[in-house]
């Protein structure tokens, strides 16, 4: 059963605990591959959320900009996407295509992610899913314009969200992080995956 913010639909608890912990598993394996890192931008700022990716593209950022890489910072191919992760995008995405990112997000401590849109992709016409993991993230969604009122919710373990159609390109953030809301990632904090098509 979905929910609907905003033309964003929300499957609460579309992962139950058992299919957390699987997929928390593959993921360390992505991470020890291709490493968390803390991107800087264009201006310097050193962005709060690490980060790394799986599958042919990863997103990265650096004093030159940002963009899509086929290579870890390190110069090592990313890491494929897990089959257990790619389960999720064949279950919701209703794409013909496949994903050819996975970018993993974590958010330790204070870290958040302001309001921005996702329009480095080729073809907004793909949809972006979404798979929250550990502690429970106030999610923030806007406009396709920037300004105006917004509206909230809060992402738990196991929720996944996906963004198509006119949804695609609503402005979204992460506000906060709440500390200890969850037992799934030793030493807390939260994992967001963005599956995407890019090219
Ligand atoms: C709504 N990540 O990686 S995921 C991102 O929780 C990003 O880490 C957040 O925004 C996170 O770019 C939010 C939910 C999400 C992702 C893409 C969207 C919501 C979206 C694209 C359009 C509208
Ligand atoms: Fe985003």
């Amino acid at each position: 059963k979905a929910v609907e913010i905003r033309g964003v639909r929300l499957f609460p608890g579309w992962l139950d605990r058992a299919a957390q912990e699987a997929m928390l598993a593959d993921l360390r394996q992505v991470a020890a591959a291709a490493p968390f890192q803390r991107y800087e931008t264009r201006r310097g700022q050193r962005m709060s959320v690490e980060m790394t990716a799986a599958g042919r593209f990863g997103w990265v950022s650096d004093r030159r900009g940002y963009r899509y890489e086929p290579r870890h910072p390190s110069g090592v191919p990313w890491p494929p996407i897990p089959a257990s992760v790619r389960a999720v995008w064949d279950a919701v995405s209703e794409s013909a295509r496949a994903p050819e990112c996975c970018l993993v997000n974590l958010y330790r401590g204070s870290a958040r992610m302001g309001l921005h849109q996702d329009r480095d992709e080729a073809d907004f016409g793909e949809p972006v899913v979404s798979i929250s993991l550990g502690d429970e993230a106030l999610f923030r969604i806007g406009n396709e314009e920037r300004g105006g009122r917004t509206e909230s919710v809060w992402l738990r373990s196991g929720d996944v969200l996906v963004m198509g159609g006119a949804a695609r390109l609503l402005h979204h953030g992460i506000d906060r992080i709440r500390e200890g809301s969850s037992t799934l990632l030793d030493g807390g904090g939260r994992i967001n995956l963005t599956l995407r098509v890019v090219t």
